[in-house]
C-alpha cells in the first residue's frame, strides 16, 4: 500500500504514534509518505520506503494567522497525485483531518479515503472548545474511518459529539524489541554514581502533565532514600519546574535532559516512571517505560487504567494526590522483590497486549477494509 501520514512532528504522543506507525508500516513493505511541517522527531533512520514531504506555509502581511491547514491540504493533494497514494492517515483531528477532507475533494474523481486517529486533547480540550467543536464533529463524520487510542476516548467522543460514525478502538503500541531494559551500567552510573534510585518523567511539559507534581513527588521520595530524577522533554512548564527544583535545593539531583531522540535508552536505566497527569487518553510514556521494565506510577484518569493494572504492573492514584504517589514510589523502590515482580509484570503487559507486532496488523487490516469500501 501507499500510505500518506500526517502528524505533529514535535514532541508529543500523537506525533510519536504516527511516526512509529509509519516506520512499522515501511518495515512491512508499505510505501509511506509523511506530510508535515517538519521532519517528525522519531524519524531518525533513512529508509528507502519512507519519504518526507515538508509543508511550507507562505506568510503574507495580510495574514494574521498563516493558513497552515490550507497549505497542508494542497501538499496532501499534490503528494496523492505524484505518489499515487492509496489513503491518508491523520493523527490528531485538528487541523489534519480538515486538510484531508479538502485534499480528498481536490483529488476527485480519483479516490483518496482518509482515516482519523483521535489521540486525546483533539477531543477532550481542543475539539470540545466552541471554536472547533463544529469542525471536529464534521471531520469525524466525514472520515472514511475513525479510530481512538482507548475505549475511554471512544466513549468520550460519542458523548461529546453524538457522532454516528463508527469508532474503532486501536490501543497504542510499542516496539518491544527496541524498548527493553537497558543494561548500560555506565550510563546509569553517570546519573547515579552512588547507587541512587533513578526516577524518570517523559512528557511535553504542558500543564495537563502536572510536571510540578513530578518534582513534589521526587522531593518526598528523596527525603526517604538517595535518588535522582531524570526529566525528558521540554515545553511551557519546564522553567517553572526548574525554578522549583532550585528553590527546594534539589536541582543538583535533577537532570533536565530536554528533547531526546532515543528515549528507550533513558527509560531503560530508570527504576520508576512518574506520570501524574491531569488527563491521559492513553499514556504512551507509561507503556514505553513498561516495555523497558520500568514500572509507572500514574494518575487514574482517562484511558490509563486500560493500560496499567493497579498493584500489578504499576500504581495508580488520583491526579494531584502527590503524597500517595510518593508513598507508592517509596514502597516500590524500597522493596527489591516487589520492584522485580512489578517490573516483570509491566514488561509482560507490554509484550502480551501492546506490542507493535500485535497492533500494527490491526491498522493494516483497517487500511484494507477502507480501501475495499472506497472501491
Ligand atoms: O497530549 C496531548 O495534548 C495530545 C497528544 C500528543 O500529541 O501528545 O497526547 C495524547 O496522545 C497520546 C498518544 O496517543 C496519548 O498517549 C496521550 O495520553 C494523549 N494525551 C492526553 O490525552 C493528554
Amino acid at each position: 500500500m501507499k500510505i500518506g501520514i500526517t502528524c505533529y512532528p514535535t514532541y508529543g504522543g500523537s506525533g510519536v504514534v504516527g511516526t512509529e506507525l509509519g516506520i512499522e508500516m515501511a518495515a512491512r513493505g508499505h510505501e509511506v509518505h509523511f506530510i508535515s511541517s517538519s521532519l517528525p522527531i522519531r524519524l531518525r533512520q533513512p529508509n528507502p520506503l519512507i519519504t518526507f514531504h515538508e509543508v511550507e506555509v507562505m506568510t503574507y502581511p495580510l495574514f494574521e494567522y498563516p493558513p497552515y491547514a490550507l497549505a497542508l491540504a494542497t501538499k496532501m493533494a499534490e503528494v496523492a497525485e505524484s505518489a499515487s497514494l492509496d489513503l491518508l492517515h491523520l493523527h490528531y483531528a485538528i487541523p489534519h483531518s480538515v486538510s484531508a477532507f479538502l485534499a480528498r475533494a481536490m483529488h476527485a474523481p480519483k479516490k483518496l479515503p482518509f482515516i482519523t486517529t483521535l489521540h486525546g486533547t483533539d477531543i477532550t480540550l481542543v475539539g470540545v472548545n466552541s471554536s472547533y467543536l463544529g469542525i471536529t464533529r464534521f471531520v469525524i463524520e466525514q472520515s472514511d474511518s475513525v479510530t481512538a487510542v482507548s475505549q475511554y476516548l471512544k466513549d468520550k467522543t460519542i458523548q461529546e459529539f453524538e457522532t454516528k460514525n463508527n469508532i474503532e478502538v486501536i490501543h497504542n503500541f510499542v516496539n518491544c524489541d527496541l524498548y527493553c531494559k537497558n543494561p548500560n551500567e555506565v550510563l546509569r552510573r553517570s546519573f547515579a554514581p552512588d547507587g541512587e534510585k533513578l526516577l524518570v518523567h517523559l512528557s511535553n511539559f504542558r500543564p495537563v502533565k502536572r510536571v510540578m507534581d513530578v518534582m513534589e513527588i521526587f522531593i518526598r521520595v528523596r527525603e526517604k532514600m538517595p535518588s535522582k530524577l531524570l526529566l525528558i522533554g521540554d515545553g511551557p512548564d519546564r522553567t517553572a519546574v526548574e525554578t522549583l527544583a532550585h528553590k527546594k535545593g534539589i536541582h543538583q539531583h535533577t537532570f533536565f535532559l530536554g528533547k531526546q531522540e532515543n528515549v528507550e535508552q533513558t527509560l531503560g536505566i530508570a527504576d520508576v516512571l512518574l506520570l501524574p497527569s491531569e488527563m491521559e487518553s492513553f499514556g504512551l510514556a507509561a507503556l514505553e517505560a513498561m516495555a523497558c521494565e520500568t514500572p509507572p506510577i500514574a494518575s487514574r484518569v482517562g484511558g490509563v487504567p486500560e493500560l496499567i493494572t493497579h498493584g500489578v504492573d504499576g500504581f495508580l492514584a488520583d491526579p494531584g494526590d502527590i503524597q500517595r504517589m510518593a508513598d507508592y514510589a517509596i514502597q516500590l523502590l524500597g522493596n527489591a522483590a516487589l520492584h522485580a515482580e512489578v517490573s516483570q509484570a509491566a514488561r509482560q503487559t507490554a509484550l502480551k497486549r501492546f506490542c507493535a507486532s500485535l497492533i500494527i496488523p490491526r491498522y493494516e487490516e483497517l487500511y484494507r477494509r477502507v480501501l475495499e469500501q472506497a472501491g
